[in-house]
């Protein structure tokens, strides 16, 4: 049987990168009979700094957006990783297991830390993937849908529960696999066709928040970097025009048309006549979803209410795992 756990770091807004690369397909996931496992990993989050009240505000507009998004906490489990203790105590196993030398390899420690001085990173981001490893794990999570940028960290989980069955002659943790699927698994900065769209940038013009107004929304896409050629008629025609392709790339998401069909519509025609027809689309997508999120928001009580449901649920799968992973360990259980 298939288990799906998947989760969204509370370190800012919701960007249409997290929209369309991992929270559309989680809700694409819900109710298939597959058992869906959604959290907000706040204890992830931390491995930055985080203003303790901005912390709680975009935990509860994380989940807001979950919800707002068609999450169903009858049919998924939704809740925040600070409630249930078993992932971080997993983390610490698996901190015991995976080596110094993979989370050195790890692109996004290196991204995270590049241009800065490294020794001054938290000792929590250097070993992010190790927890992340056991946020899957501790549920025997056999899918984890996740944007390309997580493609290294769950294949460092599969290394991880690889390890722990082998040094421990069990066959206890499943190993895992990505689901890197849907047409924008990679969606790029608004200002740069080489960087991810990422809620921590700098620049709020890089990224599309799903609480932007209408006017921001089409603001930034007329701003958005692009050349001045005018769309060729196919997609692979589109080579080495990396913000070219992230817009064409976001409009065949948002509509649900292949990249070619887009092309189909606008070949021939400049980014004068595609940034406003983008801009209606993203619109049209997102406004119901910022709506819900603000009506959700209005009741704070219902949203904590609702991660407390899920974190009973979610710890009644984790507890009996962690405890196995005790007793696999050596660890004496006395009470
Ligand atoms: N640009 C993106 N395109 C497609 N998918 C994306 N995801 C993030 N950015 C893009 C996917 O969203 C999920 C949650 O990511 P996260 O919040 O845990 O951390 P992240 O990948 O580091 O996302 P951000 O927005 O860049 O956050 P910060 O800036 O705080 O690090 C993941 O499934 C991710 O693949």
């Amino acid at each position: 049987t298939q288990r799906v756990f998947s989760g969204i770091q509370p370190s800012g807004g919701l960007t249409l990168g997290n929209y369309l690369g991992a929270i559309k397909r989680f809700v694409e996931m819900q109710g298939q009979g597959i058992e869906t496992i959604y959290c907000m990993v706040d204890m992830h989050a931390i491995t930055v700094w985080q203003d303790p009240e901005a912390l709680k505000r975009q935990t509860r507009e994380l989940a807001a957006g979950y919800l707002a998004a068609g999450l169903d906490p009858s049919k998924s489990i939704l809740f925040n990783q600070s409630q249930v203790s078993a992932h971080a105590e997993l983390g610490w196993v698996f901190n015991c297991v995976a080596r110094m030398g993979w989370m050195n390899r790890m692109t996004q420690w290196k991204d995270k830390t590049s241009g800065k001085d490294a020794e001054k990173s938290s000792l929590g981001l250097f070993a992010y993937p190790s927890l992340m490893a056991a946020d899957i794990l501790v549920y025997h999570a056999t899918h984890v849908p996740v944007g390309e940028d997580q493609k290294q960290h769950v294949e460092l989980t599969r290394d991880i529960a690889a390890k722990f069955n082998h040094d421990y002659k069990v066959d206890f943790f499943p190993i895992t696999n990505p689901v890197i699927e849907g047409s924008a698994t990679r969606v790029m900065s608004l200002r740069d066709g080489t960087k991810k769209m990422s809620k921590s940038d700098p620049s709020d013009a890089s990224r599309i928040n799903l609480t932007d107004e209408a006017d921001t929304i089409a603001k930034k896409i007329k701003k958005a970097k692009t050349d001045a050629e005018p769309l060729p008629d196919s997609f692979d025609a589109l080579e080495g025009r990396a913000e070219a392709k992230n817009l064409v790339n976001i409009y065949a998401a948002l509509s649900g048309m292949t990249k070619d069909a887009v092309l189909g519509e606008f070949a021939g025609q400049g980014f004068g006549a595609f940034k406003p027809r983008l801009a209606d689309l993203a619109v049209a997508s997102l406004a119901p979803i910022s709506t819900e999120m603000s009506r959700l928001m209005q009741d704070p009580a219902e949203i904590d209410r609702i991660l407390g449901e899920g974190a009973d649920k979610a710890d009644a799968i984790a507890r009996p795992i962690l405890e196995k992973t005790y007793d696999i360990v050596g660890m004496v259980r006395s009470r």
